[in-house]
Parts: C-alpha cells; structure tokens; sequence
C-alpha cells in the first residue's frame, strides 16, 4: 500500500485528508510543529489520532535539513504540503514570516523530494488569492494573478517554484488552485467558523454580538471534506498540472451572517453604512452584528468566483454541498460544542 505524508495535520485541511488516506488504505505520516502545547484537536474529533496507520512526526517547513529527513525516513510516494502560515490577515503583520514558511518552505520540500526521491508526487495547496484583485470573472487556471497580500505574493511564489520543479526535473507536482473551503473544522480566526461560533453563543446567551469588518467581500466557499478529495485526484492523475478547485457561487460576508443566524432561528435586518452598519434581530430589536474597522485589510481581494470545469473534466471531481447546507453543518457543531461548553 502506499505510503503518503501530509504536512500541517493539525489544519483543517491536514485532518481531513488523513482520514480519507487512512480510509483508502494509507500508511499516513502527519506533521506537526513543536509548540509548547500541540493541539490535536481536529485529528481527535474525527477519531483518527489514535489509529494504527497514521504516525505523527515533528517537522517545520522553514528547516531544508528535516525536509530531506522527513521523505528519508518515512519514503513516501506521496507527499501533500499543506501547512502554511495561512492567515491572510495576519501575513500583513508578519511578511517575512510568511514569506519564509508559505513561499521558501514550499521550495525546501521541493528540493528533498529532488534529492531523496524525484519519483514522489506532490502536491501543493495553491490558492484563489493568488487572483487577488481579479483581472477576470469567473477566475479559471488561465486567469493573471494579481495577489493583494503578503500571502498571496508568498503562496505565487510557492505556485511557480511547483511548476517550475515539474518542468525542470519532470518531478509529478501538482498545483491545486482551491478556493475557500470551509467546515466545522475551520480555524476560528477565518470569517466564517468566527461567525458560526459567535452565533452559537449569541444563541445560547454567552455573547452580546459579533464584530466583523468588511461585509461586503465576496467569496466562493466550498466543503473542505470535498476538496481534499480533489487534491487525492491529482495525484493519482496520468499527468501532473493545474486545477482549480471552487463551487462556481460567490457569496458576500453578510449573506453568510444571514444564513448562519437563520440557521439558529435568528431573522437579522441589516441597516446603515460602511463603519455604522449594523444588523439587529428582527424579533427583539437587539443589535447583534457590528462592524470594527481593526478587521478591515490594508488591501482587501473583492470578490472570487471559480471556475471548476477543468477539475470536472479532467478529474471528475464536483462540489456537492451547498453553501446552505454548509452553513447549517457549521452552526449546529458549533452548538453542541458550546453547549459542552467548549469550542476551539
Ligand atoms: P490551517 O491554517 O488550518 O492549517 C495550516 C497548517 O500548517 C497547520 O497544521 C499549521 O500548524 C501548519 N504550519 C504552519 N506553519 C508551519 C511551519 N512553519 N512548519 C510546519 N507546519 C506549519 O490551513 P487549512 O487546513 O485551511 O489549509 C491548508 C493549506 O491550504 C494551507 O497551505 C492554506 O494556505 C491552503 N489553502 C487553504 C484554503 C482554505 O480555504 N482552507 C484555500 C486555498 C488554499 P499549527 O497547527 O502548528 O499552526
Ligand atoms: P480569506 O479568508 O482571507 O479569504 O483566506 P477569511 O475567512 O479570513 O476572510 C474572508 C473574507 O471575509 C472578510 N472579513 C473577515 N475575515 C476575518 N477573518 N475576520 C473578520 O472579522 C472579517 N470580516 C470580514 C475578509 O476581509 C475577507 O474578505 C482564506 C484562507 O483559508 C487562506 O489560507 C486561503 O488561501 C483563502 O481562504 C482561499
């Protein structure tokens, strides 16, 4: 059977890809990095921590040396790089961390796979906001990229680097082009888990209201459970390329708060403008959604829309949940979770 490694386990995206390999007969190596308190929450709730075929392995992508290591030790076929320094927010205050995790630390893998093992597949979690400030709609694999924030300029970098490895070394790396992909493993600090978690404790009494910045963005989100299956289709692919993965819908902020609170049984009516818009219940007149400019970006991507045809074509891969759906699945883990009286 094969063997793959998965680095950032403890992401949303690492936990679920481990449980699909794991299903499929994987022996999964799972990285992490040595904090003063790892959290294995996500592998926890999906209950694979424990299971005999996944191994966790301490690793950091900005270290060449444990690269090599890494694919030496455990000699993968596959290897999926999905840690990154992934706040898009926070890259505008940290750049050169960013740089040298989500850009340079891409590179790292690349050169040990060239060293160890040329014959590894790869693949490495590419972004819509390489698109930035879109010079096209809907953005497809042909599209420019326009990246507006150290992590999208860093993740271009990480881009090309993969394609430049599979046209110089004739290294199978692939480069997914995901769009926003959400669940209920979603970190809190990304819009929509902020906004299901703070509507499950506005629902249960626990919190006042939610403060948010820029409601107007809009972004294409899809299932998270579904686009780790795409980037297993890649790999497994006759040739390695370039696949966007998206729903094709695009969806403001604001609708999304609308969606999360109806789906708790909560009717907002949104008034005002910019800075002085706010969203109140409708039934007991209290504000519930305020906006605060701290979570405004120095410069903000408007809008994404994806276009998914190729992945379709070529792959047969094809978002199933609606954002509806989605949104409910969210909000109600984060209920019961808050009504255990913990969320992470
Ligand atoms: P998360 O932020 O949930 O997970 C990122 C992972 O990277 C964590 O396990 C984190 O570890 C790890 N990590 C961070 N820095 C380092 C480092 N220096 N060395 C080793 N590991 C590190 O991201 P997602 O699961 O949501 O996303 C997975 C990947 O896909 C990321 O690369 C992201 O940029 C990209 N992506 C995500 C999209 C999305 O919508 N989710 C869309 C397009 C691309 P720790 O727990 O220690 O912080
Ligand atoms: P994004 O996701 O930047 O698209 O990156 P995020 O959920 O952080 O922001 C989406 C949009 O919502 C707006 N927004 C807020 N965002 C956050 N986090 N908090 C707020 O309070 C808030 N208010 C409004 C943002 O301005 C933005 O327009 C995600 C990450 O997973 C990346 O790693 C990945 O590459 C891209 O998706 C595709």
């Amino acid at each position: 059977m094969k063997t793959a490694v998965i680095t950032g386990i403890t992401g949303q995206d690492g936990a679920y890809l481990a449980e699909l390999l794991l299903e499929k007969g994987y022996t999964v190596y799972g990285t992490y990095r040595r904090t003063s308190s790892v959290n294995f929450w996500r592998i926890e709730e999906l209950g694979i921590a424990k299971h005999p075929n996944l191994h966790l392995v301490e690793y950091d992508l900005t270290d060449l040396s444990a690269a090599i290591r890494l694919l030496q030790k455990t000699g993968a076929n596959e290897v999926y790089n999905l840690a990154a320094q992934s706040f898009v927010a926070l890259s505008f205050d940290q750049p050169i961390t960013t740089a040298e995790i989500t850009g340079l630390g891409v590179l790292n893998l690349l050169e040990a796979v060239r060293i160890v093992n040329p014959q590894i597949r790869f693949y490495q979690a590419s972004t819509s906001e390489m698109f930035g400030k879109v010079q096209a709609i809907p953005q497809n694999e042909q599209t420019p990229f326009y990246p507006r924030s150290p992590y999208g300029a860093a993740k271009l970098y990480a881009h090309w680097i993969t394609v430049n490895y599979r046209e110089s070394y004739d290294i199978f790396a692939c480069s997914g082009i995901l769009f926003n992909h959400e669940s209920p493993l979603r970190g809190l600090e990304f819009v929509t888990r902020k906004i299901t978690d703070a509507v499950a404790k506005i629902k249960l009494g626990r919190l006042d209201y939610l403060e948010l910045g820029n409601l107007d963005a809009k972004r294409d989100w899809g299932y998270a459970k579904e686009y780790v299956e795409g980037m297993w289709m890649m790999l497994q692919a006759s040739q390695p390329d370039t696949y966007v993965l998206a729903t094709g819908r695009s969806t403001t902020v604001r609708d999304f708060v609308h969606m999360a609170f109806r789906a708790a049984g909560i009717e907002l009516a949104f008034r005002g403008e910019g800075l002085e818009e706010t969203a109140i219940d409708t039934l007991t007149g209290k504000t519930l959604v305020r906006v605060n400019p701290k979570f405004y970006r120095p410069a903000e991507v408007d809008m994404l829309l994806g276009d998914p045809s190729k992945a379709k074509r070529q792959l047969g891969w094809e978002p199933k949940t609606t954002l509806e759906e989605l949104c409910r699945m969210m909000v109600e883990a984060d209920l019961r979770r808050n009504e255990r009286g913990y969320s992470f």
